[in-house]
């Protein structure tokens, strides 16, 4: 577009302007210097700069990175990476020709925290590729905003035409409101549009992504669509006994005052007595604090019961996070004993189950189970040897996991702290839908693959999502007629420990295979292996967290004595190795 035409556009969004506030010029997005002046307020033509300037300055000095779940700190401090993520946003899916979406949350970190990450068209953690440049935006000065832009569009040759559309959820989080209108106005920015969703769990969010860019193929992007497809495949595949053998269909649900807490209503409303969730810690207003001893982080990482819920002896128990994409069930014994099924647990359930219903198909799929170094000894060993499914262990982070899920036909992935998902290839939906409508082949070979491919409608393939993989879990449980001390009984965890250590710069250390190995510092790695080699079964491994400014350290032993003292030992050894602060580790 000339520079005549452009001019009168902007005479005509002045005289517009009177009667909208932040208003976008046209539907096309006209590139006069690439980015420049594209939304306009208080009947001034503004640029990206002075908008980012007068409306979500840079406040914060220090640079924030786009971590294991994109950027997470103290609220306070993310107004201006929000709206400079919605920059990115529309810049990302114009690249993509395609929707992305914008999650605001901090998971199962305290409530004064928040945080943001994007979603790739196909549902995924925004690609690697592009970490470096949500790290760019975000620390860069505000007067260097544009030039970023430019950049960025320069790189990739973005065509900044298009009109785009960007899906923004958020958790419960007292911040989220005001953080997601900082999101929101970086889209308009740059003349993107924004759809916002509400208060969502990030799973919704991702699978309302996937939904508008399938063309709907994937399911309805609502959050009605959502709850009517899980909810219709889980009745189906439970049929019209609700209970079976040692299965009791009821089950106490955490809700971690979160999200998750508040959406699982919706769910019991369509599961009727299908499902009997009696809901705890459920985000009443004034009743409990999001994550505060409470949810699938505090029952996982502190090997504790809930506040909140009533502890009934052998009764099946689940806690979500706060933004519902972990799960983790657990249950008291009559001599209050607590028994933790983690992600690990659910896994080697899930990888199981599907081995058995795949043979019963008769189709040739291959099947396979992602882990991370955290997955406990006991899991790995039973999945590899006793269910002789292949195990790969990747870095920590579902982008990781994802990833390499996708070389399966059926690719199923968890971490243990109980975030996971299962994925089924094109050609594995394919040879489902084949069969089932095979008339040659016997009722049991049929009747089996339509058992999978209600399973995948259950299950959401775009990210890990608690609620799903309750439901999930559920269906399995019921199929076997097992209570939960019958799945317990699978395999025996190792005892493990789990420490944080604080030093100068946790990025001293660093690692290699699948962070299994620490390279530097220098000298490290001989110390933790032998460390570990003083205990039977002894494994351990440090590394630095991605979204918590600490080095965290594993281990596992024989004993709880013993995986204690190695991780103390460990944690000894990276603070005197890698610049400790405060006080040498201890178990406290
Ligand atoms: P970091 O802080 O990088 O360890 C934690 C979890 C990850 C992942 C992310 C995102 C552990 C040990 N680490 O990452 O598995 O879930 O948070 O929430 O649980
Ligand atoms: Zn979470």
């Amino acid at each position: 577009m000339n520079l005549k035409w452009y001019t009168l556009l902007v005479i005509l969004s002045l005289f517009l302007s009177h009667t909208r506030s932040l208003t976008l010029l046209t539907e096309k997005v006209s590139p006069v210097s690439q980015v420049v002046f594209i939304s306009m307020a208080n009947n001034s033509y503004r640029t990206v700069y002075a908008f980012a300037r007068e409306m979500h300055p840079k406040t914060v000095k220090t640079d924030i990175q786009y971590g294991t779940a994109g950027f997470r700190t103290k609220a306070t401090n993310l107004g201006y990476v929000m709206y400079r993520m919605g920059l990115l946003a529309v810049l990302r899916a114009r690249y993509k020709r395609g929707v992305i979406g914008v999650m605001i949350t901090a998971s199962h970190n305290p409530e004064p925290d928040n945080g943001v990450k994007l979603v790739d068209p196909k549902g995924e953690m925004l690609d690697q590729s592009w970490e470096k440049w949500a790290t760019k935006f975000a620390n860069v000065g505000d007067d260097q905003l544009e030039e970023t832009i430019n950049e960025i569009i320069k790189e990739y040759d973005i065509p900044m035409t298009d009109r785009v559309e960007i899906v923004v959820g958020k958790d419960t989080r007292p911040s989220s409101p005001s953080l997601a209108k900082s999101v929101m106005d970086g889209v308009l920015a740059l003349a993107g549009k924004p759809i916002d969703y509400g208060i969502v769990t990030t799973p919704q969010l991702h699978y309302f992504v996937v939904c508008k860019n399938t063309n709907r193929q994937y399911g309805e992007p609502t959050e009605d669509g959502y709850y009517k497809k899980l909810t219709g495949a889980f009745k189906k595949l439970r049929g019209e006994t609700y209970t079976n053998g040692n299965y009791k269909n009821r089950l106490l649900y955490d809700g971690a005052n979160g999200v998750g807490a508040k959406k699982i209503k919706y769910f019991q409303e369509l599961l009727g007595n299908t499902l009997k969730i009696e809901m705890f810690n459920d985000a009443i207003i004034g009743s409990g604090k999001l994550n505060y001893m409470c949810g699938a982080d505090y029952v996982k990482s502190q090997q504790k019961f809930p506040t909140g819920v009533p502890v009934e002896p052998n009764v099946r128990c689940c806690s979500v996070d706060g933004d519902a994409d972990r799960l983790i069930y657990y249950y008291m014994d009559e001599n209050n004993g607590f028994h933790l099924m983690d992600g690990d647990r659910m896994a080697t359930l899930i990888a199981g189950y599907l081995k058995e219903v795949l043979e019963e198909t008769g189709i040739d799929l291959n099947l396979g189970l992602v882990q991370t170094a955290y997955a406990n000894g006991a899991s790995t060993d039973y999945i590899a040897k006793k269910l002789q499914v292949p195990v790969a262990c990747v870095s920590t982070g579902v982008k990781h996991l994802h990833h390499k899920a996708l070389d399966y036909d059926i690719g199923v992935y968890f971490e243990a702290n109980g975030h996971g998902t299962i994925i089924f290839s094109t050609n594995a939906k394919e040879k489902l839908r084949e069969a089932a409508k095979n008339n040659t082949i016997s009722d049991e070979r049929r009747l089996a693959a339509e058992a999978l491919l209600n399973l995948i409608d259950l299950i959401n393939e775009t990210v890990g999502d608690a609620i799903s993989d309750m439901l999930l879990i559920e269906t399995i449980l019921h199929a076997k007629g097992w209570d939960i001390q019958q799945w317990e009984d699978a395999y025996t965890d190792l005892p493990n420990r789990l420490m944080k250590v604080t030093v100068q710069d946790r990025n001293v250390i660093t690692t290699t295979d699948a962070e299994r190995v620490c390279v530097t510092p220098e000298g490290l790695q001989a110390e933790i292996d032998s460390a570990a080699a003083k205990y039977k079964k002894g494994r351990s491994f440090v590394r630095p967290s991605g979204t918590e400014d600490v080095v965290r350290v594993y281990a596992e032993a024989a004993t709880r004595e013993e995986a204690d003292e190695l991780a103390v030992e460990v944690a000894k050894k990276v603070h005197e190795l890698a610049g400790g602060t405060g006080n040498p580790p201890e178990l406290n």
